[in-house]
């Protein structure tokens, strides 16, 4: 495993803004760790699904789903727990405090009230502003740094960079995987460089296992982190078990499972003092169950701190 995972790493294209992106992240961690912020936890949330390309100068692509509603209104609510949040994200979907804007904010909540005048729309007012106000405070006070992904490359180099940047923060550190990743690609060495030639019949495309970085993620990159894993499925009837093997086979603190039509509604935590089912609040329009799931995923970190201090 650990040979499919060194190779996996030496073959994929570099990151292209490595640099700048080990700057940013030293300095966020050091900001939130140090006595200066209080000493804050720090998540890792993940969000969006990867793609996979076909070609090295991509056309076509792979894509896993996830619009990134999940991660952002988790994001959302860890801030305001306390953390401060990595928001490994991937482009154009779902970001936080956005989520009550409408699809396209530019041409929907803006409009001219004369030629070079531009006001947001009154219906939107409310909205955007609450938006923006957020957004705003949570950058200002360090406790928002957004990075984006697009490839299974990019984003499981990214993810190695954060593991092993949060090392020293130890268990006040959380990595909350709500992604969609992967499970096949191409090895960028076997990828064809231009793209893909039609009109000669269909296409057979060889996939390779993406290694599984959980385990690493666990063993080696952040041992010390608390660690929550999801697993999607959409048969309800295989969803618990497969969750359960996940969290015996990664080891990670807690799996939540979600099925793809009723993500929105309720998900299962599945650890090992057993499965708790964390429901939106029917009653409630505004509720979603990120309130409550990141409520309980806070509780079980603070239990996990205490335990490893005692
Ligand atoms: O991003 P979203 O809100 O549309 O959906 C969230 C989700 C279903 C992608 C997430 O909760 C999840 O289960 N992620 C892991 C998917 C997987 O098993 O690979």
């Amino acid at each position: 495993m650990e040979d499919e995972i060194s190779s996996f790493f030496e073959s994929s294209p570099p990151l292209k803004n490595m640099k700048e992106t080990t700057e940013n992240l030293n300095q966020f961690i050091e900001l939130n760790s140090s006595g200066f912020s209080g000493g804050r936890r720090i998540v890792c949330v993940t969000s969006g699904g990867t793609t996979v390309p076909l070609e090295q100068r991509c056309v076509r692509y792979i894509d896993n789903f996830s619009s990134g509603n999940r991660g952002a209104a988790s994001t959302e609510n860890f801030v305001k727990a306390g953390y401060a949040v990595i928001f490994l994200y991937r482009r154009g979907t779902c970001q936080p405090y956005c989520r009550s804007l409408p699809d396209d904010p530019f041409l929907e909540c803006f409009e001219f009230t004369d030629k070079t005048n531009i006001q947001v729309h009154k219906s939107h007012l409310e909205a955007v502003k609450m938006a923006v106000m957020d957004q705003q405070a949570a950058v200002a006070e360090g406790r928002l740094l957004k990075l984006p992904f697009s490839t299974i490359y990019e984003y499981l180099q990214m993810l190695r960079l954060i593991a092993t940047a949060l090392k020293d923060v130890g268990p006040c550190s959380m990595f909350y995987l709500a992604a969609a990743v992967s499970d096949f690609y191409v090895p960028w060495e076997s990828m064809t460089e231009h793209k893909i030639e039609s009109g000669s019949g269909p296409l057979d495309i060889r996939l390779a296992q993406v290694p599984k970085m959980l385990s690493i993620l666990r063993s080696n990159w952040a041992q010390k982190a608390f660690c929550i894993s999801f697993k999607l499925e959409t048969d309800s009837k295989i969803l618990i078990e497969k969750a359960t093997k996940a969290l015996r086979k990664y080891k990670v603190h807690a799996v939540v499972a979600n099925e793809l039509s009723t993500r929105k509604e309720e998900v299962v935590v599945v650890s090992s003092s057993g499965n708790v089912v964390v429901r939106r609040e029917c009653d409630k329009p505004e509720s979603i169950v990120e309130d409550n799931l990141i409520r309980l995923i806070v509780d079980r970190h603070s239990t996990y701190i205490k335990e490893y201090h005692s």
